[in-house]
């Protein structure tokens, strides 16, 4: 199939989740063509059936604001005629659903038609999307698209709660690369970051509000007070500053490693004990799933799809949003027992595996596979 892949470039869960997508995609066979403003962050090899497309916008002093949404939406009609595309998967409803449906309305007065698939990362509903400005072009732009998914059946559900759809929405939840997500002996490593062998605790995210990165650090105050430990805190983002403000008063910064941005996440986690993730709104979590790939234990939040990944008692613990003590308490539990962090690691591992790529991957063919069927009777 030739499929039209619309994403974010950066470093966010829906930019990631598209871009593995694409190169899994590829390696199956089909052509992928990707089109955003800037090449994804993860497209970092390209083969004879893997392409990119740059949107470029206007910097005319007229605007105020580039109109990125219309010069998207030509370079999709452009795209898909030119490479004769089969669908369209946009990742992230704003603006990339209502840009493919305007492209769709313009490509059917030419008499070619396009099936959009329109995948929900979370944001897009349950912080953005949910602002009465988006509402309703938001739900224009689901209900015309030819079929939804969400990664999580939680987000499935906001979905129905924030809007009026009317369209079945299919969950497929996010998926992990096992080949680069596993734990790596790298003794030399953990060496370097526990000179006395203290034990690991370990955040990665884009230091949003959303992410409760002071609640990671409120956590390990706690925690460093009854087993030596350090917190690794990988990644950055608005947040940022006011984290290390944090930590300066809380007299932590000896024992906390910032480490900023980083490729290789799989060689830190692989070193890791216990992985925090305290997010307000969580539609799935994929930064646990690739710690728990690289058997790292997780304490979350149970916000809104982290329970359908992490199992309270097995893979991890879940707390309420901002519950620190109870946070701690569980974290000092496991990492205080050897033998049970130990099981918790292999179980982590165990569940990780449940989202394997292989076993995700097709599940999205299938839903190309519904949606081009008229299509491809029509060429035939
Ligand atoms: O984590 C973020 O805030 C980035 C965001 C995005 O859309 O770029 O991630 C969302 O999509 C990921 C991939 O599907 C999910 O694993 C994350 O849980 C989700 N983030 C939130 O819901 C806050």
């Amino acid at each position: 199939m030739k499929i039209g892949i619309v994403c974010y470039p950066t470093y966010g869960g829906s930019g990631v989740v598209a871009t593995e997508l694409g190169k899994a995609l590829a390696l199956r066979g089909h052509q992928v063509h990707f089109i955003s403003y800037k090449q994804p962050a993860r497209l970092d090899f390209f083969t004879n059936n893997l392409f990119y497309h740059e949107v470029y916008v206007s910097s005319y002093p007229l605007f105020d604001y580039p109109p990125y949404e219309t010069t998207l939406t030509s370079r999709l009609v452009d795209v898909v005629k030119f490479e004769k595309l089969d669908l369209l998967h946009v990742h992230y409803a704003i603006p990339h659903a209502s840009a493919a449906i305007f492209a769709k309305q313009i490509l059917a007065a030419e008499g070619i038609h396009i099936p959009i698939i329109t995948t929900l990362h979370g944001t897009d509903i349950t912080l953005v999307g949910k602002d009465a400005s988006f509402t309703p072009v938001v739900t224009y732009s689901l209900n015309q698209s030819d079929a939804i998914t969400s990664v999580s059946d939680s987000l499935k559900q906001d979905t129905y709660k924030h809007f009026k759809i009317t369209k079945d929405i299919k969950v497929i939840p996010n998926f992990i690369d096992f080949e680069r997500f596993s734990k790596k002996p790298r003794e030399h490593f953990k060496k370097a970051l526990s000179s006395q062998g203290e034990k690991l605790l370990v955040h990665t995210s884009n230091f949003r509000k959303v992410k409760r990165v002071e609640d990671v650090v409120k956590t390990f105050g706690i925690v460093s007070k009854k087993i030596p430990s350090k917190l690794i805190l990988v990644g950055d983002g608005p947040e940022r500053q006011n984290i290390e403000m944090l930590c300066r008063e809380m007299q932590l910064c000896d024992q906390i490693i910032f480490l900023g941005k980083q490729d290789p996440v799989e060689e830190i986690l692989s070193v890791c004990d216990l992985f925090i993730m305290p997010s307000e709104t969580e539609s799935f979590g994929l930064a646990a799933l690739e710690a728990m790939a690289c058997e790292v234990p997780v304490i979350s939040s149970n916000a809104g799809g982290i329970p359908e990944l992490n199992i309270d008692g097995e893979t991890g613990y879940l707390c309420n949003v901002g519950d620190v003590k109870h946070m701690a308490e569980k974290a000092i539990y496991l990492l205080g027992n050897e033998d049970l962090l130990k099981q918790f690691k292999s179980a982590a591992k165990k569940r990780a595996l449940e989202f394997h790529i292989d076993r995700i991957v097709p599940q999205y063919e299938v839903v190309y596979a519904s949606v081009t069927q008229n299509t491809i009777a029509e060429h035939a």
